[in-house]
This record gives C-alpha cells, structure tokens and sequence, in this order.
C-alpha cells in the first residue's frame, strides 16, 4: 500500500454526516482506558495532537509524558473542507497501582454515566437545539502484550462498560511481540471475548449484495480486534524519511507503517470510516438503554408516590367529611339523607308485608 498517498483526514467526513450535522458541526469523545504503563497517553498523541498540529514543535516523549493521575480531557476544534468536529480525547489514569484494584476502573463508569446523565437533562431541558454531546463514543481499551489472554481485571472492566459504551480493544506495545505472536494473542482474545460473553464494538456487517471491495475491507477489520497497535511521538528517521517511531538498536518501528501495526487501521477506522457509526451506536443504543434505565427509575418512584397518595386520600375520607369543601359537604349529607329514606321506606314495606302475613296465618287458623 502507498502510505504517502492514503490520505487520512477529516475531508472525508461529508460522506459519513448527515448534511445538518455538517453545517452545525459535531462532536466525537474518544476515551482510553487500560493498566498503567501500557502507552494510553502516548497513543492518543500519536492518534490526534501531533497529527492536528503538524507544525508544532513536540519535545520527546520522555520530557513530555508522565503518568495520568486523573481523568483528563483534551479538546480540540478541527475543520476541514467545512466539516466541523469537536474532538474531546479522555485520558485515564491506568489500573494496577494500587494494592487492591478493585474499585479501579469505578471512575471511569461514574465519568460514562455522567456525560449520559448531563445529556439526558440538557435533552429534557429547554435549549434542546445547542445541546453539547460530551457522550463517551468510543472506548478505547489496551490490554497488555505480556498477559497470555484477558486478565481478570480486563474482563471485570469490560463487562461493566460494554452496555455503556463502544469498546475497541488493543494490544498496546506491540513492538513488543513478533508478526507471530501477534496473530496468536488477537486469535485467544477474540476467542476469550467471545467465552466471557463481553460486547465490543461490532463493525457493521456488509449486505449479501455489496462489492467484494467492501466485504474484503469488512473481514481485513474483524480479523484485526484487537488492534495492534505502537504510540510514539518522536520523530526519528528511517529509509532516509523522517517518520513517527520508536528507533531501537536493531532498527525503526515505524507506528504508520501497516507491516508494522494495525496503528494506521485504528486511526482510519476512528476519523474516517466509522466515527459516524460510533455515533449512531452510542445514541442508538448505549443511550437509548440509559434513557430506558431512567424513565424505569422514574416510573417506579411515580408509581410508588402515586400509591402513597392514594392511601393518604382514602385515609382523609375515612376520618371525616369535615375537610371537604361547604357543597361538597352538603351533597354527601343529602345523599346520606336519601339513601336512609329509602331504608325507612323498604323497611316499613317488608314490616307492612309481614303484618299481611301474620293476618293471613290467623285467619286460616
Ligand atoms: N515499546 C513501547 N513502549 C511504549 C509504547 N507506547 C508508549 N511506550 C512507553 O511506555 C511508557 C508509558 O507510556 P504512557 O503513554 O505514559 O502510558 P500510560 O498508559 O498513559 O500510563 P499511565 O498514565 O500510568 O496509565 C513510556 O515510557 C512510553 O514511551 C509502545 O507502543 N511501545
Ligand atoms: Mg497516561
């Protein structure tokens, strides 16, 4: 493939978006999350900063990163051939510090239902046409090159975001690993996926009737999950060409070079072909299943208030009539009135006919 003519960028955008969004511009939240020390903030470097700003002077990436201590928020405001995208990149403290990593990963739940939460109030709000979609749309979530397999952890953290939130799984640090062992770890996760029942994001299928172009492309990305990928943001050279890479004794690992990861792959898939897919995803169906979750919640309190109203209203009744209004009063005593009325007179009716009958026994006596 020549790399020097694939042009991946936000020009392509317009055949993805629906022409409002187009004009309106949109916003895209991409989140990393992972064990620490596994190459989280230099990806995203790599995926989008260095990239957006080309002229940039970038010191290396031993001055620049340090570890993520909190969830951090990158913004940026790209417009390309009048396509519009508001870029949010979330960094994420990596897991596995701390002595017991149970609780690790809850912030990163709490930061997904939030967006949700903030959403669904803005949606339900007044100023329904400038909501910001802060929604998390895509997850991206690194699983370590050493690890033989899904670790717990990863199965643990996957499960309680996989209703969330599009999940696309990576082997960080693949440098790391040979050609070989690469295909044989993405083989045993995808198989270890699919045992432990986790849902990451599914590219959408091709229809029986398309190109072979488009279902050749469509297998190439299911046979990638998880995408192997390598961060840099060092500049180093190779073949004579300056190029973003890791430079090692015995040569470059060029992070752009598809014989070398799937890096280029995961940035295509994320800026060009599907980002609008992830979105539609996210609203269709992570949200929609919020959204349901809610109005549940709500339903159930609504039903709960509405039978302590109910009870209290029958218990006022019971005790008087005295808090009801004069009228009211009145026509209930009126009511009352007649009902007795009309016992009297069934009464003296049954007493007159067993009169009749006692008359008519004595008679016959
Ligand atoms: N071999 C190799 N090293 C990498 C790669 N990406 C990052 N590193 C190095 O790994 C170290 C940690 O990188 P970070 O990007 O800080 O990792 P992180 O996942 O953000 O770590 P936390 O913030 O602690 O969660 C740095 O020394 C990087 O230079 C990679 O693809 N391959
Ligand atoms: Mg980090």
């Amino acid at each position: 493939m020549d790399r020097d003519k694939e042009y991946v960028g936000f020009a392509t955008l317009p055949n993805q978006v629906h022409r409002k969004s187009v004009k309106k511009g949109f916003d895209f939240t991409l989140m990393v999350a992972g064990e620490s020390g596994l190459g989280k903030s230099t990806l995203i470097d790599s995926l989008f900063l260095t990239n957006l700003y080309k002229e940039r002077i970038i010191p290396s990436a031993e001055e620049r990163i340090t570890k993520t201590l909190e969830i951090t928020k990158h913004g940026v405001d790209i417009e390309e051939c009048g396509v519009r995208v508001k870029l949010t990149v979330v960094d994420t403290p990596g897991f596995g510090d701390a002595v017991d990593n149970s609780e690790c990963w809850k912030p990163i739940v709490e930061y997904i239902d939030e967006q949700f939460e903030h959403y669904f109030r803005d949606e339900s709000g007044l100023n329904r046409k400038n909501i910001q979609d802060n929604r998390v749309h895509c997850l991206l979530y690194f699983l370590s090159p050493l690890a033989h397999g899904l670790r717990p952890l990863d199965v643990e953290f996957m499960k309680a975001v996989h209703e969330k939130v599009n999940v696309v799984p990576v082997i960080a640090k693949a440098d790391t690993l040979t050609p070989s062992e690469v295909q044989r770890a993405k083989l045993k996760i995808r198989q270890e996926i699919e045992e432990q029942a986790i849902h990451v994001y599914q590219f959408p299928e091709c229809d029986s009737d398309e190109e072979e172009d488009f279902k050749q492309q469509y297998n190439e990305l299911m046979n990638s999950i998880p995408f192997a990928v390598v961060g840099s943001n060092t500049v180093v050279e190779s073949e004579g060409k300056q190029v973003r890479g890791r430079l090692y004794p015995w040569g470059v690992v060029d992070v752009e070079n598809p014989g070398h990861c799937d890096f280029g792959k995961l940035r295509k898939v994320l800026i060009q072909t599907h980002m609008q897919d992830l979105k539609e995803v996210t609203q269709d169906v992570h949200y929609e299943n919020y959204r349901a979750r809610c109005i549940q919640t709500m339903g159930s309190t609504a039903g709960r208030e509405r039978s302590r109203n109910k009870i209290s209203r029958q218990s006022m009744s019971d005790l008087s009539i005295s808090m009801l209004p004069v009228s009211e009063t009145e026509k209930l005593i009126r009511q009352k009135e007649e009902e007795l009325r009309q016992m009297q007179e069934m009464l003296q009716k049954i007493q007159q006919q067993m009169q009749q009958n006692q008359g008519e026994q004595s008679d016959t006596l």
